[in-house]
């Protein structure tokens, strides 16, 4: 069997692989059967589905939750730093704004873990303020699946479009994918979980990522 890596962003991410790893155990009686060469990578600011003893993670009595080595925590520290020295950071820098209205945002965390709370440009920020923790996992996730021989591995990309991590962290995340893994041996299926209220706003972001990515990609109606 070919490789697949399921990428989960934000929340409607990580219940896509949720539901997954629950309908391949009800499969296979196992929560990673050797005969699947599937790994997974879960990035999400909210930690809350983390949790190793997570009950939604249970399906017939057994524990489906993801190892930490398929987990990317992105959730917010001291972002106010990257901005009073935003010139050291020239990856953020020209696409993160007005920093007086970051000052206002990020005040609304207070001493709290800032997480992507419906706004897009707040889930790159996160995205980018952790990218290195991102590429070393998902390098460390290709590498298990490559062991079988096979060099070849399809990203399915999920997200939903209506938050923060997901949407925002999306078309970097793709970027990253074709940057360290140009070879034309790999594909790429972009899955996009979206109510169909959200069908203009679903188009636009599916053209930004034809025109910015020739991977494929797969709406689905979440109803
Ligand atoms: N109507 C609609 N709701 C959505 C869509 N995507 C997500 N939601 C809802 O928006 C909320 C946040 O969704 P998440 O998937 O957790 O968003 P996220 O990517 O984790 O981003 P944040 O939680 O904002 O950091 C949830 O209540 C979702 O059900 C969408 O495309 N359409
Ligand atoms: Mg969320």
């Amino acid at each position: 069997m070919s490789n697949h890596l399921i990428i989960g962003l934000g929340g409607t991410g990580g219940k896509i692989i949720r539901a997954l790893r629950k309908i391949i155990f009800q499969e296979f009686r196992e929560a990673d059967p050797e005969a699947l060469d599937i790994g997974y990578l879960y990035i999400d600011s909210d930690r809350s589905m983390m949790k190793a003893n997570d009950p939604s993670w249970k399906i017939l009595g057994n524990q489906v939750q993801l190892g930490k080595n398929s987990q990317v925590s992105i959730e917010g520290a001291d972002l106010q730093n990257y901005l009073d020295n935003i010139n050291e950071y020239p990856g953020i820098k020209d696409w993160i704004g007005d920093k007086e209205q970051w000052h206002h945002i990020l005040r609304s965390f207070a001493n709290g873990a800032v997480v992507g709370s419906q706004k897009r440009r707040l889930g790159r920020f996160l995205l980018a303020c952790n990218i290195k923790k991102f590429i070393n996992s998902l390098q460390l996730q290709v590498n298990q699946l490559r062991h079988s021989g096979n060099a070849d591995v399809t990203f399915h990309i999920c997200c939903g479009l209506a938050g923060g991590t997901g949407s925002g962290s999306i078309i970097d995340i793709l970027t990253q994918i074709r940057k360290l893994y140009p070879s034309t041996g790999t594909s790429y299926k972009v899955t996009v979980q979206t109510p169909k209220e959200n069908i203009v706003y679903q188009n636009n972001l599916c053209n930004s990522i034809k025109h910015n990515h020739s991977g494929s990609h797969i709406a689905y109606d979440s109803q």
